[in-house]
């Protein structure tokens, strides 16, 4: 697998100068390619990027993506964030220049197995844990991938028998070539960045690519709860393992569920006892599947049933997902600014029996929030919206729930704090990504969280600014 892609003296062009751009073009300088970086953003904006790339004797191309530059490559890197369909790139294949991703580039380079976690929502919460209870079994582990590692950064540290834990975007699986998991997982499909892919279909296949080139020495984990996700089965060549929170495995299905309140992993017709379902600190139905697909890898990769046991114990909420941020008069503030879209709005929603103030918005991505009407009606106190997508969020769900439009998270937070009773949960679950007033989730997360602090105690300064 990692065949070591020759790129000595090879002209190659990264597309993207965010993470990933910036780690594979430093990645491909030190092995002697010849880089070009090309990005939209200005030269200003780049600052901080820039002069570290300009020693390695990197070129810069700044402000757009040149037409010429894309011409007379050996090799194009794209970053995940870079339309595939770019006309550059589309011009560029036609040429017969290779076009491959940052995960692509890092799988010709990166020693010992790989675990490959995709879904539309908890792949960072399984990524996680799969990476704490593989760890915890005394086994080498290496985390990465859309979670925020770059696949790339992860190779001078991986060896023969690291067990690469990676979790992979749809975005990320569009370019792929070779990339091959030897345990690959989807967690549950349901719409998402429908602005970038067009169509439930076209988003499907992205991630149905997780499973393109394994064979019947390799695992494809499903998720039998999760209509997006089963229906992959027939796209599977490698052994099928199953997950259920819903009903128990028989016959000769291998993989986790739960029965009277007790998880087991079941293999070759016998069931094995992991651990009981009320040793999970994680909150929500949505988190015990994001369990048990990590009991599932877990088991393949030989990890013994109490190591699962004392890691899925030890796990608490990753950072921004439903988070548990302050107990404030009585009313309790969750981040889950990771809530990106609908499906993960109505799962954090679903966590709590009700009483919600939910603070909704962003920048849309083509979304139908009218999905989550009857969860709101039955669950919502107040919806207060924010960002680009307000007017739109207010249309589709004002039949349901009361809106408070906001236009800011710090305004939201402010008139949930002061509306809300002992009892409430404030939450943030925006169903929106945050491009348009954040850098990215996490800096929407770190906002709340500094908003709700700032409650608890007014001296402290306000939040960090864009
Ligand atoms: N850019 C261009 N041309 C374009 C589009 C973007 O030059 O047409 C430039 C931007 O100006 C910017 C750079 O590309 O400078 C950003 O690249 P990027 O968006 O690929 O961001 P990275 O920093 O490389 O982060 C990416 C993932 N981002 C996306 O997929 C949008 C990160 O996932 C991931 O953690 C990181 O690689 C490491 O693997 C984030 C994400 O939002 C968390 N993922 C989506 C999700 O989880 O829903 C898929």
């Amino acid at each position: 697998m990692a065949d070591g892609m020759d790129v000595k003296g090879k002209r190659v062009l990264v597309v993207g100068l965010g993470k990933s751009g910036v780690a594979s073009a430093q990645f491909l300088a030190l092995r002697g390619a010849r880089v070009t970086v090309s990005d939209t953003r200005s030269r200003d904006e780049l600052k901080s990027q820039i002069p570290a790339l300009l020693d390695r004797g990197i070129a810069v191309e700044t402000g757009g993506h040149g037409e010429r530059t894309f011409r007379d490559q050996d090799l194009i890197v794209v970053s995940p964030g870079v339309p595939s369909d770019l006309p550059q790139l589309v011009k560029a294949r036609a040429q017969g220049i290779p076009v491959i991703g940052e995960i692509e580039l890092a799988a010709h380079f990166l020693q010992g197995k790989i675990v490959a976690i995709t879904g539309s929502n908890g792949k960072t919460t399984t990524t996680t844990l799969c990476g704490d209870l593989i760890a915890s079994s005394s086994q080498r582990t290496l985390v990465g991938g859309n979670i925020g590692t770059p696949v790339i950064l992860l190779v001078d540290d991986s060896t023969a028998d690291t067990i690469n834990v990676i979790e992979v975007s749809s975005f990320q699986l569009e370019t792929i070539e070779t990339f091959h998991p030897h345990i690959a997982v989807v967690l549950n499909i349901t719409p998402d960045h429908l602005d970038r892919h067009g169509s439930l279909e076209a988003y499907t296949a992205a991630k149905a690519r997780i499973f393109e080139n394994q064979d019947n020495a390799d695992y494809a984990v499903l998720n039998v709860d999760d209509a997006g996700s089963l229906g992959l089965e027939s796209r599977v060549k490698s052994r099928l393992v199953w997950f259920t929170r819903k009903q128990p495995l028989t016959g000769n299905r291998q993989g986790a569920f739960v029965r009277d309140g007790q998880i087991y992993w079941r293999q070759n017709g016998n069931d094995e006892d992991v651990m009981p379902v009320s040793e999970i600190t994680l909150k929500g139905a949505h988190n015990l599947e994001n369990v048990l697909a990590a009991v599932a890898v877990g088991r393949l990769c030989g990890c013994d049933a109490v190591s699962i046991r004392n890691a899925v114990r030890k796990f608490k909420a990753v950072e921004h997902r439903l988070q548990h941020v302050a107990t404030l008069g009585g009313v309790e503030y969750y981040n889950d600014s990771k809530a990106t879209n609908v499906d993960a709005t109505i799962k954090a929603i679903e966590s709590f029996p009700g009483n919600i103030h939910l603070i909704l918005g962003g920048k849309d991505k083509d979304s139908d929030y009218t999905l989550m009407n009857s969860l709101l009606r039955q669950r919502v106190k107040r919806v207060y919206t924010i960002g680009a997508a307000a007017e739109k969020i207010r249309a589709h769900v004002q039949s349901a729930v009361e809106v408070l439009p906001c236009r800011t998270l710090d305004s939201a937070v402010e008139r949930a704090h002061d509306l809300a009773k002992a009892g409430d949960i404030v939450l943030l679950a925006p169903a929106c990504s945050s491009f348009d007033q954040f850098e990215n989730y996490e800096h929407r997360g770190r906002t709340f969280r500094s908003l709700v602090e700032r409650l608890a105690n007014p001296a402290v300064a306000g939040p960090e600014r864009r």
